[in-house]
């Protein structure tokens, strides 16, 4: 599989004559209004209306089959909201390489640091420096042009662990959502479901998020525009009793998946997280195997942080994959790898955006190109 990843990384290894500014104001500015949210058309179908599209539920990533041009459309658009880590740190590396014939330690160096400032993590990019390191010394690596190359290659490698397909014949499929307080749960929740009624499946979703009555008025909201019913209970109930009615009625109702919101929780705070322990068995008691999923929602901008809540959360849940959100407002998207690397937790997928298209299935090697592109 990776084989195939690099294969794909274009060898476009010229470092540009020219680097932009990299503190020139960026392109484009992210909006929350309804019109990016991208949902149009009728509201919701009425609740508890089910209508299974699909024949078949086989095992499948849950991305709808793309033609070529549209494949170029989404490619522009992840190059585009990840404009702020390519102008920030992948910029600072050309502008270093910019000229230069030979590599040498100082270089290497300055290299290091860019990487390591970009939230890639200490361990991750010293590990990449040893590789390259001895590669230069063995003569392998001769040119920047080269280098710059390589430096696809290993974050390409750090990044390319592949999360099983999700088995949508378990039905009903069961997936448990988690993290930190507003890492983009709620709105990851109803992207993910939004992408899954487009490929004609019947979600439920549940409002395990008893912390606020926001929180479920908020699920609520969304249900409703995507046409997915939603099972909750008053604020300050048991996440764990809502959750359980939930599992009931998906089983009732025959629904294809279901979604469980959960509270954001610190993930130093014990109590918390036994309370997700808790949720996470009852939804066992009810559908034996489940939860089929437990996704692990990180913010790209909390940077390092990041790491300690993976490893906390998967100790409470046992996480089966990450969706890394907020891409598009960082400059240090180096933090893909350190998760990848560090956790070997497979990133499953990436919110590029506040709008319903803007959660991606994580592609590795268009990641990597995506970052190294030229403006
Ligand atoms: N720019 C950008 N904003 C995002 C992305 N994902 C989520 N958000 C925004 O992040 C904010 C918080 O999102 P929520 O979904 O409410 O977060 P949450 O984790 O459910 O929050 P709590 O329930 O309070 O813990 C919202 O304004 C979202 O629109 C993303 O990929 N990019
Ligand atoms: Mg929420």
């Amino acid at each position: 599989m990776l084989k195939k990843w690099i294969k794909r990384l274009k060898g476009d290894t010229e470092i540009p004559s020219e680097v932009t500014d990299p503190t020139a104001p960026d392109m484009q500015t992210v909006h929350r209004t309804d019109e990016n949210v991208g949902i149009t058309g009728p509201e919701a179908e009425e609740q508890n209306e089910f209508t299974v599209k699909s024949g078949e539920n086989t095992s499948e990533d849950n991305v709808v089959p793309e033609s070529a041009s549209s494949k170029n459309g989404l490619f522009s658009r992840l190059r585009e909201r990840m404009s702020k880590s390519r102008r920030g740190f992948v910029h600072q590396m050309d502008s270093l390489l910019l000229g230069r014939r030979t590599i040498d330690p100082e270089l290497l160096d300055e290299l290091e640091e860019i990487l390591i400032m970009a939230d890639m993590g200490v361990e991750t990019v010293q590990n990449i420096f040893e590789q390259i390191r001895s590669d230069v010394r063995r003569n392998e690596l001769k040119d920047p042009k080269a280098l710059r190359q390589r430096l696809k290659e290993c974050l390409l490698e750090r990044l390319s662990i592949q999360p099983p397909d999700m088995d949508f014949r378990q039905k009903p499929f069961v997936i448990l959502v988690v993290g930190v307080n507003g890492v983009g749960k709620t709105t990851t929740i109803a992207k993910l479901a939004h992408n899954l009624k487009k490929q004609g499946k019947s979600v439920l979703l549940v409002a395990a998020d008893t912390f606020r009555a926001a929180a479920v008025e908020q699920l609520e909201a969304w249900g409703r525009r995507i046409g997915a019913p939603v099972i909750k209970h008053g604020m300050n109930a048991d996440p764990s009793a809502v959750a359980y009615d939930g599992m009931e009625a998906a089983v009732k109702r025959n629904v294809d998946v279901v979604i469980v919101d959960t509270a954001g929780r610190l993930h130093t705070k014990v109590n918390l997280m036994e309370e997700l322990k808790k949720i996470r068995r009852v939804l066992g008691k009810k559908i034996p195997g489940a939860p089929h999923e437990v996704l692990l929602i990180l913010d790209a901008t909390t940077g390092q942080n990041a790491i300690s809540q993976a490893r906390l959360f998967n100790e409470a849940a046992r996480i089966t994959s990450i969706a890394l959100t907020k891409l598009d407002g960082t400059a240090k998207g180096g933090i893909a790898a350190s998760i990848t690397s560090e956790m070997k937790i497979p990133i499953r997928y990436i919110g590029i955006g506040e709008g319903m298209e803007d959660l991606r299935p994580f592609d590795p090697a268009e990641f990597v190109e995506a970052l190294f592109s030229r403006d």
